[in-house]
């Protein structure tokens, strides 16, 4: 690989760069102190997320770790259960903070797919008695990360809202990519994101803004959110100048969102062409999964290493970066930033990575 060729990072959607227009965004920006609630583009990056999403408010926050960490401070007394997918990421991804944090224990749901059903989510329910913990929470993810960016069909998700309101359990949306489910289902987000007590979703994601979530709600939910927010130290002051790119991302990368969708399909197409690489789920966004059996190593797995991390590292030094999930999986993420040839580059490398 030449010095000049440009890195294909396909670790994540996180990795996108700050386009020229967000930098220009940033430079301009008003600010003020916005624990006082004084930053104007803070406060207009909140309305316009508020108005999309279609709910009363909206905070910002650093990361969407903190907008759901923040959110079920507010929906959970300690004690009480959280309903999620096996794989959820505020599950597995957020140091088990709601335990550490606020003695929460999850409750999760295991599905082949990703995608609970209301059945499920009825039957995780505690019944009411003195011995069994409260069911705080049920905390959906739309699109599911860990299941291959799944995004939640819509009556799935209405009929888990209706079981849920039945019980009386809040619901809470995982939504960092809602703007990928969305444009896969080829719905207004806002449609995405109704019947739920809170969403948060990510502008440093498939959005391609540097730094920032926003959490939605309700007004009243949302005044509770801004004293949780200070509680973690998530109050940021003259953070306008990285709203301003956040109001970039909104204004001008949700249409093109589903161009990551469609080259993750060609990526998938490609990948399930090379022998000993499966792509058991083929992507409905930009998230792609494959798994790496032993047929792919023409001279077999290296003695100690898993086929996952092999795979990755014979990526990496044709200068492609992907991310190993477990011993067999391998995750993909398309982006904006990616290179024009980022398909046929990272084809070439998966292919000549089994002769090596
Ligand atoms: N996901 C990251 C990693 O943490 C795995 C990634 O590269 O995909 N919810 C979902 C569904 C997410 O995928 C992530 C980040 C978050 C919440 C947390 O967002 P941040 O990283 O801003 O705290």
């Amino acid at each position: 690989m030449a010095n000049d060729t440009p890195i294909i990072d396909l670790r994540s959607d996180t990795v996108t760069k700050p386009t020229r227009k967000m930098r220009q965004a940033m430079a301009d920006a008003e600010v003020g102190d916005d624990v006082y609630g004084e930053d104007p583009t803070i406060r207009r990056l909140e309305e316009t997320a508020a108005e999309m999403l279609g709910t009363e408010a909206a905070i910002y926050l650093p990361s969407g770790t903190m907008g759901n960490q923040v959110a079920l401070n507010i929906h959970c007394r300690p004690g009480s259960e959280v309903v999620v997918e096996v794989r959820s990421h505020i599950m597995n991804y957020e140091m088990a903070a709601m335990a550490a944090l606020y003695g929460l224990l999850p409750n999760p749901v295991y599905t082949e797919d990703g995608i609970m059903t209301a059945a499920q989510v009825q039957a995780a329910f505690r019944p009411d008695i003195y011995y069994l913990a409260r069911t705080g929470l049920v905390a959906l993810e739309n699109t599911h990360n860990m299941a291959g960016g799944r995004v939640m069909p819509l009556n799935r998700v209405r009929e888990i809202q209706e079981v849920a309101r039945r019980a009386g359990v809040a619901l809470h949306l995982d939504g960092a990519r809602i703007f990928n489910a969305a444009a896969s289902l080829g719905i207004p987000v806002h449609e995405t994101a109704a019947g739920f007590d809170s969403v948060m979703f990510c502008l440093s994601k498939g959005l391609g803004a540097p730094v920032g979530s926003l959490l939605c709600a309700s007004k009243e939910f949302i005044v509770e959110a801004r004293r949780v927010r200070k509680m973690f130290g998530g109050g940021m002051r003259q953070a306008g100048i990285i709203a301003a790119a956040g109001l970039v991302a909104l204004e001008d990368h949700v249409e093109r969102i589903c161009e990551d969708h469609d080259v993750a399909r060609y990526l998938a197409d490609g990948l399930a062409q090379i022998p000993g690489v499966e792509v058991p789920v083929y992507p409905d966004t930009n998230i792609l999964m494959c798994r790496i059996t032993d047929s792919y190593f023409n001279k077999g797995v290296p003695e100690g290493a898993n086929a996952a991390s092999t795979f990755v590292d014979r990526l990496r030094a044709q200068g492609v970066l992907a991310l190993a999930i477990d011993s067999r999986q391998v995750r993909m993420v398309t982006h904006f930033d990616l290179p024009a040839d980022a398909v046929s580059r990272t084809l070439k490398a998966a292919s000549e990575g089994r002769s090596k």
